[in-house]
This record gives structure tokens, sequence and C-alpha cells, in this order.
């Protein structure tokens, strides 16, 4: 009984360690990519004695700071790890040869890791240096969760991609970024963050100022700017004021871009498929699908999106204003069709009601 009763107490402080991997991994938000987020807490006697996170894709990893924040303490402790320790020469050297040369008793793990070079190799090679291995079940999806666009990409080879639009209480779609007090500032801004590109039409590019992070070595987000039919020259007014924003235009025809130096690609279709791929090629996990305008661009890519699981999860930013409509276009009166999403969460951010859900 007494052997029970301490292995219920073990895995109640496994999920309890767990959420504190899972917060520090955090810290890294918008920056590893295209890594995960990772973090790792040492545990010895019931001790928290070391704790680290992987701050950026080219640095170490969460192990090896938590390992070199326990020293010596790290002997026989126990690790955990919000992913399964990597087993391979990547920029960085493997984490289980040194959690089995800190000589750590037992790791948790929070999941395995999708990467194919990794995938359960790195479990069974603590384990073949006889260290013990254990699955923190209770917070395996809070783990996932926390890398769902990295294990995307991971198992589809395509970006993770959200839809996201901004609303008024009478259903207008808001298109005005940062031009009043009613915009969710803190929360766009803290997305942008999270995110490794946004998607745009051309038309929209070509009438909006973007934000760029002000802060200093910020990670910008790579716009991504869809150009269908544009003739033979493109002008972007808010490349040339912001000149901190990175961007790409996609183009089904060969064009000119002002300003000069943006980087253009000629495609022979234009299909959200084929570009997700091509952005997960490029290096990106997540990408979001600005959906803030009438007709055409951004919505002939979205055709059924739905059923081809082209998009992953939307996000709609419900703003506290009453819109005043400049036509007909701006109000979406019965869709047609509408499809329950999954697992839905609201929040309140600024006094913006946010709602989330999966496709
Ligand atoms: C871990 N702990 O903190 C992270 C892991 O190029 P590298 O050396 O940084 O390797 C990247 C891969 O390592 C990444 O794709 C994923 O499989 C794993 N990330 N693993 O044990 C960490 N960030
Ligand atoms: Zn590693």
């Amino acid at each position: 009984v007494g052997g029970v009763r301490c292995q219920a107490q073990a895995s109640d402080m496994d999920g309890h360690y767990m959420r504190r991997c899972v917060e520090l991994a955090r810290k890294a938000a918008g920056h590893t990519s295209p890594n995960p987020m990772v973090g790792c807490v040492v545990v010895r006697d019931g001790r928290v004695v070391g704790e680290g996170f992987h701050p950026k894709a080219g640095q170490p990893h969460a192990e090896v700071f938590a390992l070199r924040d326990a020293g010596d303490l790290a002997e026989n402790a126990t690790a955990y790890v919000s992913l399964e320790p990597c087993n391979h020469y990547g920029r960085t050297p493997p984490c289980t040869e040194a959690l089995i040369n800190a000589k750590v008793k037992d790791v948790v793990v929070g999941m395995t890791d999708p990467n194919p070079i990794v995938a359960s190799k790195g479990i069974e090679r603590l384990r073949s240096a006889g260290i013990d291995v254990r699955l923190c079940v209770d917070e395996e999806a809070s783990c996932r969760k926390l890398n769902e666009a990295y294990i995307h990409r991971m198992l589809t080879g395509k970006a993770f991609a959200t839809l996201r639009t901004t609303l008024s209480m009478n259903g207008v779609v808001i298109n005005q970024i940062g031009s009043g007090a009613d915009q969710p500032e803190g929360y766009y801004s803290q997305l942008l963050k999270e995110y490794d590109g946004v998607i745009i039409s051309s038309n929209f590019a070509k009438t909006n100022t973007l934000p760029v992070s002000r802060e200093a070595g910020a990670k910008q987000p790579l716009y991504i700017i869809i150009a269908q039919g544009e003739n033979s020259q493109l002008n972007i007014p808010f490349l040339k004021e912001e000149r901190a924003a990175e961007a790409v235009v996609l183009s089904d025809s060969p064009i000119t871009v002002e300003p000069a130096g943006v980087d253009v690609l000629v495609l022979d279709q234009m299909n959200l498929d084929a570009i997700l791929q091509l952005l997960a090629q490029r290096g990106l996990c997540s990408v979001l699908v600005d959906f803030r305008e009438a007709g055409g661009g951004i919505a002939s890519l979205l055709n059924n999106f739905q059923d081809d699981k082209l998009v992953q999860k939307v996000v709609v930013e419900l703003l506290p204003v009453w819109a005043v409509s400049k036509g007909p276009s701006d109000l979406a009166f019965g869709g047609s069709q509408s499809f329950p999403l999954k697992d839905v969460e609201h929040s309140e951010v600024n006094g913006c009601v946010l709602l989330q859900g999966y496709v």
C-alpha cells in the first residue's frame, strides 16, 4: 500500500513540474521556430535544483540550461522535459548524452518528439543507459498544444494555418489595424509575436499599414503577399514606411514590386495547400491568414477550407464597437453554410472578446 501511495504522490508532482516546464518553454514563445518550445526542470529530493528553456534555434536546448543550473545536484535527480530529449547532432549535440553524463536517475517527458530523426530514439537511448523514463500522461495534451504548429509541420510538411478576422459587435469586418483606441493592439501584437508569418492579399497590402514589432532585436513576422491578376507593377506603401517589415510576394504572373528588393516568387497556381508547403520548406511553422476584406483576394484561397483541412484554427476578435458600414459588401448576411468548430475557447483581452476554435 505504501508503494502505491508513493506512486500516486509522485504522479501528482509529475503534473506540477511538467506544468512548470510548459511555463518555462513559453518564455521563448515566438523565438524558437522552426524549433519547438521546450522547458526543463531538474528536481532532487522534492526540491527544484535547476530550470531551463530553449531560447532560440541554434542555441542550446532546454535540458542543457537546466542541467547547467543544477550543477552537481543533477546527480540522482529527476529531469522533467516537456518534449522527449533529442538524440541527434543537429545545430547542438544530443540532450540524451547530457542527461546521461549528468547522471540523472529518471526522466519524465511531456510527449514524444514527432521529428523523424528523434521519434522515440531519445527515450530508447536513455533507457539503454539505465535511466528510467516515463510519460507525464496528465500533461501530454498541454505539451502538444504548446507546440501544435511545430508538430503539424513535422507531420504534414505544411505550415500550421490560423484564419483570423476582426469584427465589430454588429458583424462588420474591421480592417484598419491600430487606427483607433478600439483596436486590440495588445492582443494583436501578442499574436504576431507567436506566428512566423501573416498571409494577406496584395489588395489589402496596398491600402493598409501593417504592424511590425517595435521591440529591439525582435523577430518580425514575414508578410506573405498574395498577388493575383496584378498588372506588371505592384506598389506596397507600408513596406516603404516600415523598414523593419519583412515580406515576400507570391504572384501568379511576373511583376515588379515597389519598393525594390522585395522577394517575388511566381507560382503556377495560387493554391493555399501549395503555399503552406512552400512556407514550411522555408522554415515557417505557423502563419496567420488575415481575412479582413470583402471579395476576391484571400477568400479565393479558402474554397472548401474546412473539407480540405487547409486551415487548422480560427481566431476572431470581437471589438466593443458598433461599426457604421460603408456599404453592403461589409456585411455578411446569412452564410449559406456553417460548420461547428472544436475545442472553442473565449477570453477577454483589453476589452475585446477573443474566440478561437479548431477546424
Ligand atoms: C530537446 N530539447 O530544447 C529542443 C529539442 O538543430 P537543433 O540541434 O537545435 O535540433 C533541433 C531539433 O531538436 C528539433 O527539430 C527537435 O526535434 C529537437 N528540439 N529537443 O531535447 C529542446 N528544442
Ligand atoms: Zn536536445
